[in-house]
């Protein structure tokens, strides 16, 4: 049965209210939910830091009314787990609620469909899947890695019409404009981290912090694997706050310790039959260390290594309005490239958002083996 336009309005509501979380709660997810009766929003709350109350309780903990027989809209399904709260499955029966709407079913095993099962046992009465997409869309770190374990990775460039993310002379400061580098900041609030090769450190000496007004900086990593970062590279001069963590296959403690002694952390991470980082190994390394989400700020290089590991989950391409041409001019994805059209990496769900005179194109990577 299709939601009512009341379902659908409340539910966007508890949306936003989720995305008020973006940046505290990794490698949580970004929850909202609202309590109405009769038609009145009664109490609204969200997750809104790593560990402290869900959404479900929060809005309980802000309602102006005895909630019992109010609705609860929820953009995830209610959990039915001891955490580091008790189930907020508990807290929705204490205060006798009727109906529960949920967006996305949760995939933590601990709830995996447990929460929505405990609340129709108690005759709780549940609808499921309203506005899921835009729910799932939202918490795509968190649905990606609390089954993979891995961090969720999104590669993004900056290009021209041409598909240049430089111009042959290695200048690309700027590409896209203010609304375009707007979004990227209010990304590097929400994601853990971001994660450069070392050529682009040499080329650009970015600093990769997050420039969005109240927001918080990505921790910084650098895929570098025989430890070639300059010392006097921002990353390094600045390194501890916020965290920039080296990635390298390099163990010669003499070499290892100037980076230690300027704070940067060092990931001792093994190398492939080509010497580079081992890029599977990274995540699973970065996913123990609790980092749910990654911006890939490449280089065409290490673009290229990552599609080819099967690590990129999301593409964002900015496309600005411009030609830079250049037979030598960088594009954003390097490396070999495949053989025949048919051997491509196949992208899925294309989203456009526009940003000033800059395009934003969103896709998302389907899992396949390519023709290599
Ligand atoms: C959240 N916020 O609003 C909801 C969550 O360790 P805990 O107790 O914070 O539980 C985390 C798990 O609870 C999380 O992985 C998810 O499965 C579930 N729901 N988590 O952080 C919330 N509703
Ligand atoms: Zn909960």
């Amino acid at each position: 049965m299709n939601p009512s336009a009341q379902d659908l309005d409340f539910m966007r509501r508890a949306l936003s209210l989720a995305a008020r979380g973006a940046g505290r709660v990794n490698p949580n997810p970004l929850v909202g939910a609202v309590l109405v009766r009769d038609g009145r929003i009664i109490g609204e709350g969200y997750h809104a830091y790593f560990g402290g109350p869900h959404a479900e309780r929060d809005a309980l903990a802000h309602c102006t009314e005895d909630p019992a027989g109010a609705t609860l809209y929820v953009t995830l399904e209610p959990c039915c787990h001891y955490g580091k709260t008790p189930p907020c499955t508990d807290a929705i029966l204490e205060h006798r609620i009727a109906r529960v709407v949920v967006g996305s079913p949760d995939p933590n095993p601990l709830v995996a469909g447990g929460g929505v099962r405990i609340l129709r046992e108690h005759g709780v009465s549940v609808t499921e899947g309203v506005l899921r997409a835009a729910c799932d869309r939202l918490n795509a770190p968190f649905l990606h890695y609390i089954q993979h374990k891995t961090p969720f990775v999104m590669m993004k460039y900056a290009m021209t019409m041409d598909g240049k993310i430089a111009t042959h002379t290695g200048a690309s400061r700027w590409i896209t404009g203010e609304a375009a580098r707007g979004q990227v900041h209010r990304d590097r609030n929400r994601f853990a981290a971001v994660l450069v090769g070392v050529g682009t450190v040499l080329a650009d000496d970015p600093l990769l912090t997050c420039r969005m007004p109240g927001g918080r900086d990505p921790i910084r990593i650098v895929c570098d694997s025989r430890l070639s970062t300059p010392l006097s590279a921002r990353l390094v001069r600045t390194a501890g706050n916020p965290r920039t963590i080296i990635a390298t296959c390099c163990t010669d403690p003499v070499l290892c310790q100037p980076y230690l002694d300027a704070g940067c952390e060092l990931l001792s991470v093994p190398a492939t039959e080509q010497g580079q980082v081992d890029l599977p190994a990274l995540m699973q390394a970065l996913g123990a260390r609790g980092v749910d989400s990654i911006i890939l700020e490449g280089g065409g290089t290490l673009n290229w290594s990552a599609l080819q590991a099967g690590i990129v989950q999301r593409v964002q391409a900015y496309i600005a309005p411009k030609l830079f041409g250049g037979a030598q001019a960088k594009s954003p994805v390097q490396g070999r490239g495949v053989f025949y059209p048919d051997g491509a990496f196949r992208l899925t769900s294309p989203r456009i958002t526009h940003l000033g005179d800059d395009l934003l194109l969103e896709s998302e990577v389907l899992p396949c083996s390519p023709e290599l």
